[in-house]
């Protein structure tokens, strides 16, 4: 086996959260009187949630003080997981749990690694809330991608070294956040026009043909 661990990004990898990020950014935005649209919502994939903010008000006016700021993340937050409430394990599709499931038959370490500190909840949300080996996300890092701190921190917790472990990612942040880190990657949608991963996947089970 080529690796002992796959380090997994969450929100577009393992499911989509990307609709329910538009609509609690597109409330606060229009809120704001800030023009926002799923274009501009693109750009917020696999970005923290405060530089995802500093994106959404590039078209504001006016002026934001910090404190300010932070209570309109606190808001965009409040509205998005209402929505994560909506989730079920429906959103989980066959084909990433079985490919979860055969990773895991073949003796594989499995992880998340994700920016979001609602990683936790939208996995119990899913059906998943104690399937991962371990889990590092948005709230033990202070780097987002692609500082490669989430996904060190993974395998510092899977208790591997950084070339043991592979990472499934869906944006070109994440790819260069593992490449910071010492490990292969493998991109899924958006991330493969980078160019930049180890493996290019077109559809979630082609993990299996890069693993051993
Ligand atoms: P939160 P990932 C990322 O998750 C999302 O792709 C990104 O859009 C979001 O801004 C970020 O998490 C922070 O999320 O506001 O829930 O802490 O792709 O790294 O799993
Ligand atoms: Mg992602």
């Amino acid at each position: 086996m080529k690796y002992k661990g796959i380090i997994f990004d969450l929100d577009g990898v393992i499911c989509s959260t990307d609709h329910y990020h538009y609509l609690a950014w597109k409330a606060l935005a229009d809120e704001l009187g800030v023009y926002f649209d799923e274009t501009i919502n693109n750009r917020l994939r696999g970005v923290s949630r405060m530089a995802s903010l500093e994106i959404v008000l590039e078209n504001y006016s006016g002026q934001m003080s910090p404190e300010e700021k932070t209570a309109a993340a606190e808001k965009k937050n409040a509205i998005y997981r209402q929505l994560l409430g909506q989730m079920s394990p429906a959103d989980l599709s066959d084909e990433v749990k079985q490919t979860l499931d055969q990773l895991r038959a073949k003796g594989l370490l499995l992880a998340i690694g994700s920016s979001s500190k609602n990683a936790k909840y939208i996995l119990e949300r899913i059906g998943l809330g104690d399937y991962f080996d371990r889990i590092s996300d948005g709230t033990n890092i202070t780097r987002s991608k692609p500082d490669p701190e989430v996904f060190l921190k993974a395998a510092e917790f899977l208790a591997l070294p950084p070339d043991d472990c592979l990472v499934v990612e869906d944006a070109k942040a994440g790819i260069e956040a593992a490449s910071a880190a010492g490990m292969d990657s493998a991109a899924i949608g958006d991330a493969v026009s980078c160019g930049l991963a180890t493996y290019n996947l077109t559809r979630f089970n082609d993990l299996l043909n890069c693993v051993d």
